[in-house]
């Protein structure tokens, strides 16, 4: 049957964070409508369904409140439910957001006492997650900004993101953890502004920090396509500069709150190039579904919801295949190369002395429309 053919594998490397799968679908607008999961429920869950891994924030486990024996006791059950069921933890994170000591921010808060507090927190939750041997540290800057520009000048939040990654750099190294660092870009929401909007913002700030070889970018669809960025051109500089260390995937209608949806469920197009690039260039990281069910759906659609995101990566991959083993495609992609390879530039006089015939070089047409209804029939499923 088809449905075996894009059953997820080990190999596949799909995880999925508890807030994913355990979003209980609350909105600005309405209440929860699905019953609380035990995080070792989820797990269970996630290994019912076929994914490889589970990640969570610091409070995602263990309450924020929790004295030092409970949380010893979620761990050791955690860790159980994790070998039980073969998942492991390849990432984790720390919620720096939702607590109202961050109504200004985290690292870049006003107050000294905030930004302290939330590198301590943070330094807490990689102790937390080096007990699951996680290997990727994501850091999202969600209330990283501002309603209003008085507050503080943009520069000032830059600097304070900075001194903060740069310490939370000397604490991996003193402990030898090892982590990856992984900058989570958005541009909006919760704050009207958030710093650092996009993965490319990121890519700069990453070569001012002391350490820039521990931290690279976890680019996720719905941010870059909330501002009606292109995802793939994202994670492609982010792949040439050595910098992809985790993806989000999830699906996003453009210039919306972030909707988090389904994997390929509204972009599909787009998405194919994603998972091709993905696949051409041999990433070999996790892919992290970073989306939750529609709120309609009980633990039942939670599941329909998981496996989707799971299948739809898969059939884009096949589809990926069809496009590179495609005949006429690989014809004109062939005729692309040839044009590319048609002139060197050697040296200024070289160069200097050549007779670009303009009109005759414009004049030929290029095949992108008969490329491009090639990939849709592909995707169509029609070839
Ligand atoms: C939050 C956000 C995500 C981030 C998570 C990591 S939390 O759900 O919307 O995009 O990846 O902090
Ligand atoms: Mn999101
Ligand atoms: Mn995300």
């Amino acid at each position: 049957m088809s449905s075996d053919r894009y059953a997820p594998r080990p190999e596949d490397k799909f995880t999925f964070g508890l807030w994913t799968v355990g979003n209980r679908g609350a909105d600005p607008f309405g209440a929860q409508v699905r019953e609380k999961l035990q995080p070792t429920e989820i797990v269970r869950m996630l290994a019912e369904v076929g994914a490889y891994g589970v990640n969570f924030h610091d409070n995602d486990l263990v309450p924020i409140d929790a004295t030092a024996s409970e949380r010893g006791s979620i761990v050791s059950d955690f860790k159980k439910a994790c070998d039980d069921n073969n998942i492991k933890v390849p990432m984790a994170t720390v919620n720096l957001f939702y607590e109202p000591i961050f109504r200004d921010g985290a690292f870049t808060a006003n107050d000294a006492r905030v930004r302290a507090y939330a590198i301590q927190k943070t330094m807490r939750a990689m102790d937390l997650a080096k007990e699951f041997d996680a290997e990727i540290f994501v850091l999202w800057g969600g209330r990283e900004g501002a309603e209003t520009d008085g507050c503080r000048r943009p520069d000032e939040g830059i600097k304070r993101l900075r001194e903060a990654l740069n310490y939370l750099c000397e604490y991996n190294i003193k402990c030898n953890y090892n982590y990856k660092f992984a900058m989570e870009a958005k541009p909006n929401e919760p704050r009207a502004d958030i710093y650092m909007a996009t993965t490319a913002a990121y890519l700069a700030f990453i070569e001012t920090l002391d350490h820039k070889e521990m931290v690279g970018v976890n680019p996720e669809v719905a941010h870059e396509q909330m501002s009606g960025l292109n995802m793939t051109h994202a994670v492609a500089q982010a792949w040439e500069a050595g910098k992809l260390f985790h993806i989000d995937l999830n699906d996003q209608y453009p210039g919306r709150y972030d909707q988090d949806l389904r994997f390929a469920s509204v972009s599909p197009r787009q998405m194919f190039w994603l998972v091709k690039f993905l696949e051409d260039v041999g990433y070999s990281g996790m892919r992290h579904f970073d989306a939750h069910a529609y709120r309609t759906e009980d633990y039942g659609g939670v599941k329909d919801f998981a496996r989707g995101c799971m299948r739809s990566y898969l059939i884009l991959k096949d589809k990926a295949k069809r496009f590179n083993e495609h005949k006429e495609i690989q014809q004109i992609l062939a005729e692309i190369e040839a044009m590319n390879d048609n002139f060197h530039l050697g040296d200024f006089d070289n160069l200097l002395a050549q007779n670009f015939d303009r009109n005759e070089i414009a004049s030929k047409g290029l095949k992108y429309e008969r490329l491009d209804q090639l990939t849709m029939d592909v995707l169509f499923g029609v070839d």
